[in-house]
């Protein structure tokens, strides 16, 4: 499938290959986003990059090529708090979409009422310094009281280095909180090593807490290179996703991560990383929960 492609797009993956990886009925692709089009939805002026235009029609084609049921659309950086992309995006896709929005203290009722109706059930914690500027912890707090009671969750990004002085707020978030990219490990590091040891403990002795065993195309040093001709790209990054799907079988999610914000060294292949997620979770029951049971009972509980 060859996207068309319009002017001004920077270069993301336009033609990605048919995955040989079928997807079991209704898995849900729990990690993509859009951007834009800038012209009809602008860029915040504080983000830190800004992106190529991915709209909501390109989305959801690749979500037909690639073979999932439905999306979850998370607010990027680039969009700041104007979450009207994502929401245009989730009340355009017949119910097969729903959304996780950045927020402020300011928000009202009202429009967390609105962004509900929409389809949205997460707000999302960014502590990654490269993307955002801080945000009080005591604002984060009093938004995440806020949400609790419409049934949503947190949704938090943060580089290894700094779960040690995340984890006491984490912890204290009165909703599920699930991690973007188990946590940014450096997979350089053994997997049994005392980086990804703690990952794994403050997910074993908090059952509130989730992971994304998501972008091994941002974690991998070893890169997509396909392996003797097989479709094995980002292998360094395999131990440590499959130790997490092994571990918390009905805490993880997969998702895409397309259109792939901020990629410098390489655009991954869509289909490729479709073909990651039998090498994590091996077994049909294992890709079952990680691509249907858990984002269904996160995003659509009504309908399980
Ligand atoms: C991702 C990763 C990144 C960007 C964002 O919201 C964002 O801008 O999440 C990144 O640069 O690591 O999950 O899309």
């Amino acid at each position: 499938m060859i996207f068309e492609k319009s002017s001004g797009w920077l270069d993301w993956y336009q033609d990605p290959s048919k995955p040989l990886f079928q997807l079991p009925a209704g898995s849900v692709d729990a990690h993509c986003h859009v951007f834009g089009p800038g012209a009809q939805f602008p860029y915040a002026p504080e983000r830190k990059y800004t992106p190529c235009d991915a709209s909501k029609q390109q989305l959801f084609a690749l979500r037909n090529h690639l073979g999932f049921a439905r999306n979850i659309v998370v607010q990027a950086t680039c969009h700041g708090a104007d979450n009207r992309a994502m929401i245009d995006a989730l009340v355009h896709s017949d119910g097969r979409a729903r959304g996780v929005a950045t927020l402020k203290r300011a928000v009202t009722d009202e429009e967390l009422h609105a962004m509900h109706e929409a389809g949205v059930r997460g707000v999302r914690f960014n502590f990654v310094k490269r993307l955002v500027d801080f945000t009080p912890k005591d604002e984060l707090m009093e938004i995440a009281g806020r949400i609790a009671p419409l049934g949503w969750h947190v949704v938090v990004y943060f580089e290894a280095a700094d779960l040690h002085e995340l984890v006491d707020f984490f912890t204290a978030l009165p909703t599920t909180v699930v991690v973007d990219h188990m946590g940014r490990p450096d997979v350089t590091k053994p997997v049994d090593g005392p980086e990804f040891e703690m990952f794994v403990r403050f997910m074993r002795e908090y059952p509130n807490v989730w992971s994304k065993v998501t972008c091994p195309e941002r974690l991998s040093v070893s890169g997509p290179a396909a392996l003797n001709g097989e479709r094995h790209a980002y292998r360094d990054v395999v131990p440590f996703a499959r130790r997490i799907v092994e571990a918390f079988p009905d805490r993880v999610l997969w998702g895409t991560d397309w259109p792939h914000p901020n990629l410098k060294s390489h655009m991954p292949d869509d289909g490729l990383l479709v073909d990651f997620i039998p090498r994590i979770a091996t077994t049909s029951d294992l890709q079952r929960r990680l691509l249907v049971d858990n984002p269904m009972r996160l995003y659509w509980p009504e309908e399980t």
